[in-house]
């Protein structure tokens, strides 16, 4: 069962369209190849799901108890708020690998406390869409 799931949460379909001084100009198409080729070089296939809307992330976290062995996750905006998605990650006991595309230290003091970090089994932040291609590869490390 060799698949990750990459779950990328609010606005961040977005994107490539707005604000590319701070998440760049790549879009959520170039972070899921950018993903799906890192994780086929290490022999696991990813499937993606991005989500406004936290009941259908959570919903797709249980899912991944069937079928996954680990789980890469961007929680956009829910990072700094949700228990919830905590609980879900905690309560499969997937390992995960939580991303941020910017550097969320230095930004406003509300980005700086993740509701994640401390159940993360992997911690990528401020290296940009190409943080993702590191988080499959420690993430894989650990499997
Ligand atoms: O740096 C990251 O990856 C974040 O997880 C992105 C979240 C933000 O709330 C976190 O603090 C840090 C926001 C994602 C919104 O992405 C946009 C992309 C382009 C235009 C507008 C929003």
């Amino acid at each position: 069962m060799n698949r990750l799931l990459l779950v990328n949460g609010p606005n961040l379909n977005l994107l490539g369209t707005r604000e590319p001084g701070i998440y760049g100009s790549a879009t959520l198409a170039d972070v899921e190849r950018i993903t799906t080729e890192a994780a086929a070089a290490a022999g696991f296939e990813v499937r993606a799901i991005q989500s406004n809307h936290e009941g259908v992330l959570i919903d797709a976290i249980h899912a991944a108890r069937e079928d996954c062995t680990g789980i890469v996750i961007n929680p956009g905006g829910l990072t700094h708020t949700s228990v919830s998605l905590r609980d879900a990650l905690t309560g499969i006991g997937l390992p995960f690998a939580e991303v941020h595309i910017s550097d969320v230290y230095a930004r406003e003091e509300f980005r700086h406390h993740s509701y994640l970090h401390d159940v993360a089994a992997v911690r990528i932040v401020g290296r940009g869409v190409e943080g993702y291609a590191d988080a499959v590869r420690e993430l894989v490390a650990l499997l």
